[in-house]
């Protein structure tokens, strides 16, 4: 595996070039940073001298979308899905994120991994992988994969990379010199930085979406507070979307470990959310996120502060709920002493 961008694009280039197709492939309903890593990635095969289509799973999300048609991104959308010689994945870390693509990427002789979250099953799974979790989003590394190839983006493309990097760095909050110097050479290739906050910054009204509001009010109603390690607030809650946004509130509400379940037949996506102070303590979401997809079966991926589970389900999502509240309130516990004692014990909120 390479964690840096030396070596990892001698090694792309020798095992990529002239490969006569190749899908392209991001997580489901891919943001800024998924669809800018896929598009570079088809770029990048096209300089190699080699063909790909993209296949974004449940189509891309709405601000990817605009994204798209108003820079007039083009590029092509897999059709068939059988044949790949090789396939790259970008921005996932796990087969379940790919939905429809997952077996026709698996089925590849030749798999490809640029990621920058925790490493998942699809590390396991790729013969060639470059994974850095201390870059702010893989456009990120898919920009310096660029410059170390040595070609240079149109100034659309890079207007696209410098939102996903926007987006996904949360508008720097996450960033490193290496960040801002990738910007510094978008700019140089003639990004439209102005373009490129005003597409990931959140407009007015979209907060003020009556579905998203209600969705709030239903998840606030069904709330489980407990105490775990002494004083850190666990909130669990179900809602059928909006899950992610959801533990986003719960953690600026003030709750250090927040998990929000989205219950579909017989699966469920539990999003999960923690505070400074329980990074501090030493729990991590994406710990978190493996532990509940270990438990009930799945997979789980993400960062330290937001990670995302997919698990199987069996009865109903209110019992799950109370399962949940109680394991996690366990295993926070054993983060909390060290990993040693059992923990657990209700300390129920009054
Ligand atoms: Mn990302």
């Amino acid at each position: 595996m390479y964690t840096s961008i030396q070596g990892f694009s001698e090694a792309f280039k020798n095992v990529v070039s002239g490969a006569s197709s190749a899908l392209i492939v991001t997580h489901a309903n891919a943001d800024p940073d998924a669809v800018a890593s896929a598009i570079l990635a088809y770029r990048i095969l096209e300089f190699l001298g080699s063909r790909g289509c993209i296949g974004f799973p449940e189509g891309v999300s709405k601000v990817s979308r605009s994204l798209l048609d108003s820079l007039k991104i083009d590029f092509e959308a897999c059709g068939e899905l059988r044949g790949f010689k090789a396939c790259i994945i970008v921005d996932a870390s796990n087969p379940v994120q790919l939905g429809e693509y997952r077996d026709a990427c698996l089925s590849a002789p030749l798999k490809v991994l640029v990621d920058h979250h925790e490493p998942g099953v699809l590390e396991g799974l790729a013969d060639l992988r470059l994974i850095d979790q201390s870059a702010s989003s893989t456009s990120e590394l898919m920009v310096s994969l660029v410059e170390s190839l040595g070609f240079k983006l149109s100034s659309s493309d890079s207007t696209l990379a410098a939102s996903g990097i926007i987006f996904d760095s949360r508008r720097f909050s996450h960033a490193s010199l290496r960040t801002f110097n990738i910007m510094a050479k978008l700019l140089e290739w003639g990004c439209d930085y102005g373009i490129a906050v005003e597409a990931v910054t959140p407009k007015k009204g979209e907060f003020e979406d009556v579905s998203r509001r209600v969705a709030l009010f239903k998840a606030l109603s069904r709330l489980r507070v407990e105490k775990a390690c002494r004083d850190l607030i666990l909130a669990v809650t179900h809602i059928g979307s909006f899950e992610s946004d959801i533990a986003n509130m719960l953690v600026s509400l003030g709750s250090d470990i927040a998990a929000v379940i989205a219950y579909r037949e017989e699966a469920a996506r539990v999003s999960v959310r923690v505070s400074r102070r329980a990074l501090e303590a030493g729990v991590k979401a994406s710990t978190i996120t493996a532990y509940i997809a270990s438990k009930y079966g799945g997979e789980g991926g993400g960062h330290e502060a937001a990670a995302m589970a997919h698990i199987k389900v069996e009865g109903d999502v209110e019992s799950l709920t109370d399962n949940i509240v109680r394991s996690l309130q366990g295993k926070i516990g054993r983060i909390c002493q060290g990993g040693s004692s059992s923990g657990g014990e209700s300390k129920g909120l009054r």
